[in-house]
C-alpha cells in the first residue's frame, strides 16, 4: 500500500474546484486518509519546494504557493503515486491532455490546481512536512474489498 501527498493550490480553491478535484480522486478509489486547510508558509514552500530551488520559476512559484489557503490531504491506495499523477496530468495545464483534472480545468503553465508528489521518496518527505503521524487515518472501509483485490496487495 503506497501514499501520496496532494496539495490542491490556491487557484484550485480561488475557483471553487477543490470538491470536484477531490472527487475524482475518491471516485477512482483512493482512500482520503488526512485533510488540512491551510496558509502555506514561505518557510514550509522552501521545504516543500526545496527540490527546485535552483529553477528560475522558483520565486514565483513560492509567491503562488503563499498568495492564498491550500488544502493539503494524503491519499493511500497501492500505486497510489503514479495513479495521481496520471489523473493530474501534464505539468502545464496547456498542455495537458483532456480528461485530466489540469487538462479540463487549467490552461496555464504555473497555475496548475494541482500538486502531486513523485516518487515513494518525495511522498514519504511531503508527507513528513504537512502531516504528524496521529493527523493520518487509514480506517478499513467496507468497500475496500471491492476497491483492492488480492493482485493489488
Ligand atoms: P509537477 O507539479 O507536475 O510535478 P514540477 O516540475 O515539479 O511539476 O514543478 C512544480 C510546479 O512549479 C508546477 O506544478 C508549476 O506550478 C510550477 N512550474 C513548473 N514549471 C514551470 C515553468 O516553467 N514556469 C512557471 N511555473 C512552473
Ligand atoms: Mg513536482
Amino acid at each position: 500500500m503506497e501514499r501520496t501527498l496532494l496539495l490542491i493550490k490556491p487557484d484550485g480553491l480561488q475557483r471553487g474546484l477543490a470538491g470536484r478535484i477531490l472527487t475524482r480522486f475518491e471516485e477512482k478509489g483512493l482512500k482520503l486518509i488526512g485533510l488540512k486547510l491551510m496558509m502555506l508558509s514561505p518557510e514550509l514552500a522552501a521545504k516543500h519546494y526545496a527540490p527546485h530551488v535552483e529553477r528560475p520559476f522558483y520565486p514565483g512559484l513560492v509567491k503562488y504557493m503563499t498568495s492564498a489557503p491550500i488544502l493539503a490531504a494524503v491519499l493511500e491506495a497501492p500505486r497510489v503515486i503514479d495513479t495521481m499523477r496520471t489523473l493530474m496530468g501534464a505539468t502545464f495545464g496547456w498542455k495537458a491532455e483532456p480528461g485530466t483534472i489540469r487538462g479540463d480545468f487549467s490552461n496555464s503553465t504555473a497555475y496548475n490546481l494541482v500538486h502531486g508528489s513523485d516518487s515513494p521518496e518525495n511522498a514519504e518527505r511531503e508527507i513528513a512536512l504537512f502531516f504528524n503521524a496521529d493527523e493520518l487515518h487509514s480506517a478499513d472501509r467496507s468497500i475496500d474489498t471491492w476497491l483492492v483485490s488480492e493482485d493489488d496487495q
